[in-house]
């Protein structure tokens, strides 16, 4: 009964937890990244807002890469979300 009510502590914890992670995430996607708000992120758009950051063209087409799961050279947000 112990272990039960700990299971229910921890999800309900938890769970919470990991909406403010997407909801960040979403905020990084809209605010940051998806520059002319077509609900997608172009490698025109990934590599220049990482150029801001200071970080290499090369990095950042690594990057882009991964995260476009599909490999249709846009980065969804469901794409952008599933990605660590
Ligand atoms: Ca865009
Ligand atoms: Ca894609």
């Amino acid at each position: 009964m112990k272990n039960i009510l700990l299971s229910i502590l921890i999800i309900s914890f938890l769970a919470p937890m990991g909406l403010f992670a997407n909801d960040a995430k979403i905020k990084r996607f809209k605010k940051s990244f998806d520059q002319n708000s077509d609900g997608v992120i172009s490698l025109d758009e990934y590599v220049a807002v990482r150029a801001k950051w200071g970080k290499s063209e090369d990095e950042s087409q690594k990057f882009f890469k991964y995260h476009d799961k599909n490999k249709d050279g846009g980065i969804t947000l469901e794409e952008f979300l599933a990605s660590k």
